[in-house]
């Protein structure tokens, strides 16, 4: 068992009133709220790339980090990183953690290499789940980071890279399985294009909807219980994503017929980039009812770029927790910190407060927002925004034609009178729940 968190003590909740840095203020885990523990509401995971397997490198510089796993390309190391995270799971008493093939396994040069160390992986993590209690809220091919990617995955204009992906999303579904994870995500980093000039984008897709068939027949066929989710980002690696955002995505599973079997995993920071706020992504996913799962993190507002950090603006979280609550919460989903600390951030502790803070923040978030729901106000004032419609003639002019509507604007002498949004008033009442 690795030292590597030695001196740092057990995270437990100390009340708002605490000024232990090792101490939770608002994450109460059994602390109920609307009738549920505000552990089950969140379902926390840390996630493996950002804050075990990243070395701390930027587009400017390499590894900052010199953690005792590193090199990690070997066995006995990939086991003591996992010794390390899954102690910080305890530390920090995280229900979930979240991981790609390459963050866990040593990398051998082959597939049939690659499937030997990622199957004995996560035996040993399967070990590990057993002891501590601590699960798989979902796992995930990493198929963006080594060159054979750079084309592409599933929409790679060589036949040999699509099967190469195929065969290491199968390895990472029966490693999923094997972990009992709730999930399933696929993110297509280098699923787009860089230059329009090569690419062929109707094959593109056409390959991309024929590879998550392949993939969630072959969910039915192995009896994986979990959901399939796919992450919506609209760039960065590539120039542009096809995943672009929610509702891409949801166009894209409905020309499949993917739309009742694959949900989506949205993250905040992709939000932003798609040139959209995060509430507006979980609004949209929960219309289109494929609400599925978070990756919990901000952007710089200035940078530009996928920073990745940990949230710590609450009334943003509240604003995302209220429509994943209206929603009806998680099913299979959860909170995934997809957030890595900064590359000067070098100390042990550094990771541990990065993950009390940000969970913090979720706790505190998710309170106002349920505080929200039990106010009632605003749902009031959006009921009787819609009032009109309750009444059977509207109803009614649903089942219509376009005809007999325009009769009924002529023979009821029907002129609408414009009413006030009462935005600000609305406004108001989100901040006096706020607090
Ligand atoms: C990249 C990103 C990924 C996915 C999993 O921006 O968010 O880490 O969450 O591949
Ligand atoms: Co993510």
């Amino acid at each position: 068992m690795t030292d590597f968190f030695a001196g740092i003590p057990q995270v437990r909740y100390e009340g708002p009133d605490s000024t232990n840095d090792f101490a939770f203020r608002h994450y109460n885990p059994d602390e109920v709220v609307l009738g549920k523990p505000l552990k089950d509401h969140l379902r926390f995971a840390v996630a493996w790339w950002h804050s075990f397997a990243w070395e701390g490198g930027d587009p400017f510089g390499g590894q900052t980090f010199e953690r005792p796993w590193h090199p990690q390309d070997d066995m006995s190391r990939a086991k003591m990183k996992a010794d390390t995270a899954f102690r910080m799971y305890e530390i920090l008493n995280v229900p979930f953690y979240c991981w790609h093939d390459a963050d866990i396994r040593p990398d051998q040069g082959s597939f049939a290499g690659n499937l030997r160390t990622l199957e004995e992986i996560t035996d040993y993590m399967a070990e590990k789940q057993a002891e501590t209690g601590v699960r798989c809220l979902w796992g995930t091919a990493n198929m963006f980071s080594h060159r054979r990617w750079m084309s592409g995955a599933a929409t790679n204009p060589d036949p040999d890279v699509f099967a190469f992906a195929a065969a290491t999303v199968k390895s990472c579904m029966d490693a999923t399985q094997k972990l009992d994870g709730a999930n399933y995500v696929l993110w297509g980093g280098r699923e787009g294009y860089e230059t329009l000039l090569n690419t062929d984008m109707k094959q593109e897709l056409d390959h991309m909807g024929r590879f998550l068939s392949m993939v969630v027949d072959y969910k039915h066929k192995i009896g994986f219980k979990g959901t399939i989710l796919v992450e919506p980002k609209p760039q960065e690696p590539s120039k542009h994503q096809y995943d672009y955002d929610a509702a891409t995505c949801f166009g894209f599973l409905q020309k499949y017929g993917l739309e009742k079997e694959v949900k989506l995993n949205l993250e905040q920071g992709h939000a932003i980039l798609a040139g959209h706020s995060f509430e507006h992504e979980l609004a949209t996913a929960a219309a289109l009812g494929v609400l599925g799962s978070i990756d919990m993190n901000r952007n710089d507002y200035q940078t530009g770029w996928d920073t990745d950090q940990f949230p710590n603006n609450v009334p943003e979280v509240a604003l995302a927790y209220y429509e994943v609550l209206r929603a009806g919460g998680f099913t299979t989903g959860g909170t995934n910190f997809d957030a890595k600390v900064r590359r000067q951030s070098l100390d042990p502790e550094d990771l541990i407060l990065a993950h009390v803070g940000a969970m913090d923040v979720c706790a505190q978030g998710l309170k106002a927002a349920a505080r929200m729901i039990e106010d009632g106000a605003l749902e009031d004032a959006r009921r009787a925004r819609y009032a009109g419609w309750e009444t059977p003639e509207a109803q009614a002019m649903l089942g219509s034609t376009l005809e007999d509507v325009a009769d009924r604007v002529l023979q009821g002498d029907i002129n609408p009178r414009p009413r006030s949004g009462r935005q600000e008033r609305l406004e108001n009442i989100w901040n006096r729940v706020l607090g």
